[in-house]
């Protein structure tokens, strides 16, 4: 006999995923997914709970499915319950998930806060009864519901066949025991939390010169631990943080990795809305990094030709091979003059960062030289001056510092012989270190 009602009534899981960040520069990407089935990620097989009131011990059993086509890395679960006395009221569908989770009133909803997996509530779940009901014994220990207003939740990790990747269509199952003292109507919530490997979508830096009527910019898709489908981006247009128009896309290429897709540009709104699709049926982007299309743009004279101009892919749609968004993180780019050994004249005032004329000549030829002998560069200058030395295309060398690349060794970090012998070569039309090492152009 059950002295207490002990109802469970409802548990859902939030998928909840993000992208572990590769450097502390990229900020971690994560999104809470709708309940099941709309994601259709993870299919409950099936869900067990037992009580002992004895010792007031609820121990719930899943048993979930990966059914997302993919494998699922470092799969964790973390659980959260709570008490309530009216959650029958609320329907499913007035349930919103992007982040957070809204459940029986606005009180009882919950953050993933970080990448580690904790989560915290928004706020206190019950005032009532007084005392607050009392919840102990879980991970490991959970303070009074009414207390719980910033509390962290430490996860589980999902026991899987090869630990760490639950693969696609294993089952996996776990247990969440917990005590209870007050056991009435038990709401229990469970957020699987997964890293994803995600996509990035990310515009290739590229050199311009101010004579430069067009320009091609290269698009890289950053998908190891995915095929992908079709890619539709916008890539937009900004200097110093304003939208600009400064580039009309005038047609694109498809790269090797694309070969079975036809592209699209079409500018929309000062945008170039890029769109890759195949028609073919086994037209797909194999794992891989970097280039899926060449973006062919004309400069349509609203700009000024030696201004920087920022590249950014927005509302980029990924889709997976069933026709499925892949979570995409968008990384922009720059289109920008070609500066290197451009050190004359010198900048107009300290930090006005103006310095150069776009062309490379004897003047600057001599002020790479004043340089060598121990002027000072400004700070636009020092940027310049240090340049890329050797020859393209000569036998590699033995560089001072990095590795040699086709003849070019990258700048050294200070300025001698050897970077205005690069400089002549600019003056003179030769082949040049700078061109190569930095656009990997040999004419
Ligand atoms: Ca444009
Ligand atoms: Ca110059
Ligand atoms: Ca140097």
């Amino acid at each position: 006999m059950i002295p207490q009602r002990l109802l469970i009534i409802l548990f859902l899981v939030l998928s909840l995923i993000y992208v572990l960040p590769k450097t502390t520069a990229n900020a971690a990407v994560w999104e809470a997914l709708s309940p099941l089935p709309s994601d259709n990620l993870l299919e409950l097989i099936d869900f067990n709970y037992a009580y002992d009131p004895s010792i007031n011990k609820v121990i719930m059993t899943y048993q979930y499915k990966n059914i997302t086509g993919s494998t699922i890395k470092s799969p964790r679960v973390v659980n959260l319950f709570l008490w309530s006395n009216d959650i029958c009221s609320i329907t499913w569908e007035t349930m919103n998930y992007n982040g957070s989770g809204t459940f029986s009133n606005s009180n009882q909803s919950a953050t993933a806060v970080d990448p580690a997996g904790y989560f915290n509530w928004h706020g206190e779940i019950h005032t009532s009864p007084n005392p607050p009901l009392e919840s102990s014994g879980m991970f490991p220990s959970l303070p009074l519901q009414a207390t719980q207003s910033g509390v962290s939740y430490p996860y589980w990790d999902i026991s899987t066949i090869t630990p760490g990747q639950w693969v696609d269509g294993e089952i996996a199952t776990f247990s969440t025991p917990w005590t209870v003292s007050h056991a009435n109507w038990v709401q229990s919530v469970s957020w699987i939390v997964y890293d994803f490997a995600g996509v990035k979508i990310r515009v290739v830096d590229t050199f311009a010169t101010p004579a430069d009527v067009g320009v091609k910019v290269d698009l890289c898709l950053d998908n190891k631990d995915y095929e992908v489908g079709g890619v539709q981006v916008d890539v937009c247009e900004e200097i110093d943080g304003e939208p600009v128009d400064c580039l009309t896309c005038v047609g694109c290429e498809l790269s090797e990795r694309t070969v079975l897709f036809d592209c699209f540009v079409n500018e929309v709104d000062g945008c170039c809305r890029v769109i890759l699709i195949s028609k073919n049926p086994g037209g797909v982007i194999n794992p891989g990094l970097c280039n899926i299309v060449k973006i062919d743009y004309s400069r349509n004279g609203e700009c000024d030709a030696g201004d920087c101009i920022t590249l950014i892919p927005e509302n980029a749609t990924i889709s997976d091979p069933y026709g499925r968004i892949v979570k995409t993180e968008e990384i922009a780019g720059e289109v920008c003059p070609f500066t290197c050994g451009d050190v004359h004249p010198a900048e107009s005032a300290p930090g006005a960062g103006d310095c150069g004329d776009g062309d490379v000549d004897l003047m600057d030829i001599m002020t790479e030289v004043d340089f060598a002998l121990g002027a000072v560069p400004d700070d636009c200058q020092a940027l310049r001056a240090d340049v890329p030395t050797g020859t393209p295309g000569r036998v590699p060398t033995v560089c001072a510092v990095g590795v040699d690349e086709d003849g070019c060794c990258p700048p050294d970090g200070s300025i001698t012989i050897f970077d205005i012998m690069t400089l002549i070569d600019m003056a003179l039309d030769r082949q040049d270190c700078c061109t190569y090492y930095y656009t990997d152009v040999i004419y």
